[in-house]
């Protein structure tokens, strides 16, 4: 870990070469990448870090270079990263496609960067979550985050900034009713772009319908008409938290205990603790019959063997009933994976989903104190 602190010094000196490397191990879910976000979250929060949502080809990649241009004028460093959710590659291809802002591209103040689907659903915002610490650490004074406005996982990404525009263009199809309710609920910001085109007042009046107090913009991004209203409206909106985890958060998810009978359990831990149950199911794969009961956000877990091979059986039949096992939430599962694999932990699966849809992995006893760990994707 001994490169990785040097790494991280060379990017607070301002080295865009060690700058280019901690992305990449970023993008690449590396194990260094997350402890290099965790190295820096402490030095970053002083950047304007805003998103740009929208449906394919509403304009997004052109309001972004616009508003690079802009805050370029102003003298102000700008870090992209455009998000790409459907591919599971990165890198140039991408880059070349989708972004079009190769009159930034010999510009030392600015750096742009894409971030491709991979592994778990969560770990996309998170791993974009650790690039924006580090641009924002590395002293940009502005991240711009462009991502297609379209699922769940694009929304997660929309909550990492702290002022989201929601482009539209006025007869593409893509009308507020069949927009997903998450994409409109994040936008600070209503952008109509392409307003050279017919049917721009019908889009904005019904805009106005659901904006509220939100402002709705219009811009000819194309022709650059439109971006400094459009900065103005972004400049006078409230910054939200920026929503997202430090690369190594993690929390109690539940307590599992092995025991010979759930309904005979229950009865101590429904009947007199008195605490609710929330899940009854039987888990196939690891042969178990399972009752979750939430206690405050962790939950208590009683695991019943459902057939004579399970290890839960084998568990008891060795050491009685009893604690099983501690299960944690992490933010990012393949991330926290490849860390403690790299650091030689014993896993002891490859994530698969369980009780709830979850996706969880198993680590030794051996690796851990002698209790068998579970990690959950939070
Ligand atoms: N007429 C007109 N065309 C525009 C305007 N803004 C962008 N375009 C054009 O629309 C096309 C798509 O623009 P992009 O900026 O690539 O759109 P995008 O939302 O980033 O697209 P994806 O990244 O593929 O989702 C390009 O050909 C732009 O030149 C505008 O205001 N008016
Ligand atoms: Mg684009």
């Amino acid at each position: 870990m001994a490169d990785i602190a040097a790494l991280v010094a060379a990017v607070l000196r301002g080295d865009r070469r060690a700058l280019a490397r901690a992305a990449t191990l970023i993008e690449n879910r590396a194990p260094g990448g997350s402890t290099i976000a965790s190295e820096l979250e402490p030095l970053a929060g002083r950047a304007l870090i805003l998103g740009i949502t929208g449906a394919p080809g509403a304009g997004k990649s052109t309001l972004c270079d616009r508003l690079v241009a802009l805050h370029r004028s102003e003298g102000k460093t700008v870090g992209v990263i455009a998000v790409d959710p459907s591919s599971p590659v990165t890198g140039g291809a991408i880059l070349g496609d989708r972004i079009r802002m190769q009159q930034h591209h010999d510009d030392p103040g600015v750096f742009i960067r894409s971030m491709a689907a991979r592994g778990t659903p969560g770990g996309l915002a998170h791993a974009t979550g650790d690039l924006v610490t580090l641009f924002d650490a590395a002293g940009f004074d502005v991240v711009i985050i462009e991502t297609v406005g379209v699922g769940q996982s694009e929304v997660d990404v929309a909550r990492l900034a702290q002022v989201t525009m929601l482009a539209m263009a006025p007869g593409s199809g893509d009308d507020i009713q069949t927009m997903k309710a998450g994409v409109l609920e994040v936008a600070d910001v209503f952008v109509i772009n392409k307003a050279d085109y017919p049917g721009t007042d019908k889009l904005e009046q019904e805009l106005h319908a659901i904006a509220g107090q939100r402002p709705i913009v219009r811009t000819v991004a194309s022709e650059g008409h439109g971006t400094r209203e459009l900065a103005q409206a972004v400049n006078r909106c409230e910054r939200n938290e920026r929503q997202f985890a430090t690369a190594t958060a993690v929390r109690i998810d539940h307590l599992g205990i092995a025991v010979k009978s759930v309904d005979q359990a229950l009865q101590f831990y429904e009947g007199q603790l008195g605490l609710p149950v929330s899940l009854r199911e039987v888990v196939e794969q690891e042969k178990v019959n399972v009752a979750m009961l939430p206690l405050g956000e962790p939950r208590i877990e009683l695991l019943e063997a459902s057939a004579p091979d399970s290890v839960i059986a084998k568990f008891i039949e060795k050491r009685g009933e009893g604690l099983h096992h501690v299960a944690l939430q992490v933010p990012d599962l393949q991330a926290a994976v490849e860390r403690l694999r790299t650091a030689g932990a014993r896993i002891l699966n490859e994530p698969r989903a369980g009780a709830g849809g979850h996706l969880y992995v198993f680590v030794h006893p051996w690796s851990t104190g002698g209790v068998l760990l579970e990690l959950i994707q939070a």
